[in-house]
């Protein structure tokens, strides 16, 4: 290989200096709480918190109860107090007392709150089934009863809830998975069919708060099957036709069941997400609890404790890989207020906190993901630069790109070179590194963690603009960086210089084939052959194939100057042996240029190569 890497040795020594930089901007050591470890990653994590909706006593009265939620915890979300049984005890008798609480103390303790739900197929009030029920009762009566529910709670919760899980568990367990009775849907329902009630309750609550997320929550969509399709189905319905939708709700109430191999892998959960980040939607960790069998105390084995710290680590680690999850959420405060030993009898110890609102091993692990996962990878348009210039802004077919991608451990520790795979072409998978534009993975020239080498499909050509996304699977899950748009330019070229700065000295042969410099400078009248890239389509340009020996040729006209003189170009196009997208371009020296370094520049179509490359002549 000729040197088609660019100026990688140097940046990688920015890049050591970036993570060196990175960690000490990140005051890990002195985070003793949950709410500071995830306040540092910028993940609220909340906890499912009750007043005395159900009468007393009033847990926020609790000093235990009270002091550990405000200090391990950021956000808050009312388990009871905002569902209907609660807020419209008697037919437009609304009671806001409980959830106004519950606001007030997140308020007064400077965390976030989540509001819990404004339609389901139960918790309703005992007076709504007779009602809903009742043969006078029309399609059009159960519609102004869930529309006046949902305006006037979201209207009264305005500006203090930043999200609503809007709709709760709509779908059924079966597979195929569809929409489960309910009185909002068919016992009897508001009319529209389908998902047409969902479409409507979340057209409703966007209207009295525009401002506030809205979410879709249920439970078992953690990883892939019937019943995430059936949400994703309803998702993707809903974005392509403009519905208010922000996110869904993974509940997350998980058991051990066969750990390690507990339901859902992190790789399905990240998939999952990843599904519907592409469609630009948030997920919340809504409900998360991992409950065991416990004894006659209500304790679990220390063996259990750990393999449920281990599933918490895991579900975080994954939260925080994934730029769309964006609140991680737990069922309860401590053991001593999880719904789950009174609905599954001889379950329990669920929690990262105990009976004495003491830490569990759940909590060491989850601090532990807070603390060291390695965070999702940003990627900036600023960040994907030419290889041989480092000039951004557009890229172009073919053309050789680095690309920094912020954070730690993103990518494999040590440096990766290409790989040819097994039709001779360069592999668009090294260490676990893809680079995806508009979908297609491109060959890749070297990985390492923080900075990768790609060429850019040569299908871009014609394409105004390019989606750019960087992933990283080394084995148990994918993560995935942000999607980048680029403009697409016919042609970005820059030459490679010998010092790999992208100036001074170019990556240049004599017509003997010696590189070209201060002590080797080439005659007048004699072919010298520029190495670079950017130089746009090729004529039947295979991406990733090496060039062969007689390639064709740039598409785009191509003219040059050596220090300002016409140079005769002789030949433009893929330079052989090296991989396509690397040019060659082959000029004759003018003469009468005076003896010594001169600047040479090659334009191909309308885009000239950079400043400041010299070729030594005599
Ligand atoms: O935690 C809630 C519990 O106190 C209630 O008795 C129960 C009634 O259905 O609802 C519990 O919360 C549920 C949540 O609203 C939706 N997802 C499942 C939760 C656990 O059942």
């Amino acid at each position: 290989m000729r040197n088609t890497t660019g100026k990688r040795n140097e940046l990688r020594k920015l890049a050591a200096w970036m993570a060196v930089l990175l960690a000490g901007a990140a005051p890990l050591a002195g985070q003793t709480t949950l709410r500071q470890a995830a306040a540092a990653r910028g993940i609220p994590f909340g906890a499912a918190a009750s007043a005395d909706e159900y009468g007393p006593p009033d847990l926020l009265k609790n000093t235990n109860y009270a002091n550990l939620l405000s200090t391990q915890y950021d956000m808050l979300e009312p388990g009871n107090a905002m569902k209907w049984d609660v807020t419209q005890p008697a037919l437009n008798t609304y009671n806001f007392q409980p959830g106004d609480e519950l606001v007030a103390f997140a308020q007064a303790n400077g965390m976030r709150v989540r509001g819990h739900n404004l339609c389901w197929h139960t918790q309703f009030p005992s007076w709504l089934q007779p009602y809903a029920s009742s043969s006078t009762t029309t399609p059009a009566d159960m519609a102004t009863l869930l529309q006046n529910h949902i305006t006037t709670e979201v209207t009264h919760f305005a500006g203090k809830v930043f999200a609503w899980d809007v709709v709760n568990e709509a779908f059924t367990d079966t597979t195929p998975s569809v929409l489960g009775d309910s009185i909002w849907y068919d016992q009897p329902g508001i009319g529209p069919s389908g998902t047409g009630y969902i479409e409507q309750a979340f057209r409703w609550a966007h209207a009295a708060d525009p401002n506030a997320l809205l979410f879709y929550n249920d439970y078992s969509i953690e990883g892939p099957g019937a019943k995430f399709n059936a949400v994703l189905a309803m998702v993707t319905d809903f974005v392509n036709r403009g519905v208010p939708i922000n996110g869904v709700g993974f509940e997350m109430h998980l058991e051990l069941n066969g750990y390690p191999n507990f339901y859902p892998s992190p790789a399905g959960l990240a998939q999952n997400m990843q599904a519907l980040a592409a469609l630009g939607i948030q997920v919340h960790i809504s409900e998360m609890d991992v409950r065991l069998p416990v004894n006659s105390s209500g304790l679990a084995t220390a063996a259990e404790l750990q393999q449920q710290a281990q599933i918490y680590q895991d579900v975080m680690t994954v939260c925080l890989q994934q730029p769309n999850c964006t609140a991680f959420q737990v069922w309860g405060v401590s053991y001593n207020d999880s719904w789950i030993p009174s609905f599954f009898s001889g379950y329990g110890a669920a929690l990262p906190f105990d009976f004495n609102y003491q830490p569990t091993p759940a909590f060491s692990s989850l601090m532990t993901a807070l603390t060291t996962a390695t965070p999702a990878p940003v990627l900036k348009t600023t960040q994907v630069v030419n290889a041989a210039g480092y000039q951004g802004g557009a890229v172009s077919p073919g053309e050789i790109v680095t690309i920094f991608a912020a954070g730690y451990g993103f990518g494999p520790a040590s440096l990766v070179n290409y790989q040819l795979d097994s039709s001779g072409k360069f592999s668009t998978n090294l260490g676990g590194v893809e680079v995806l534009f508009d979908g297609v993975p491109a060959p890749l020239v070297y990985a390492e963690a923080g900075q990768v080498s790609a060429v850019v499909p040569f299908e871009v050509a014609g394409e105004q603009q390019t989606a750019i996304q960087y992933r990283y699977n080394p084995g148990g899950g994918t993560v995935v960086s942000n999607t980048v748009t680029m403009p697409v330019a016919a042609a970005v070229p820059a030459i490679f210089s010998l010092a790999e700065t992208g100036s001074g000295p170019g990556a240049i042969e004599n017509q003997d084939y010696s590189i070209n410099g201060a002590s080797n400078p080439a005659a007048s009248g004699t072919e010298i052959q520029i190495f670079g890239t950017g130089g746009g389509s090729v004529a039947d340009a295979i991406d990733g194939a090496l060039a062969p020996g007689a390639g064709s040729l740039v598409t785009q006209p191509v003219t040059a100057t050596i220090g300002g003189v016409n140079a005769q170009v002789d030949y433009a196009g893929p330079a052989p042996g090296l991989v396509n997208g690397a040019i060659q371009v082959n000029l004759t020296v003018p003469s009468g240029l005076t003896p010594g370094p001169q600047p040479v520049v090659i334009t191909i179509g309308t885009a000239q190569t950079q400043a400041g490359i010299t070729v030594a002549v005599k």
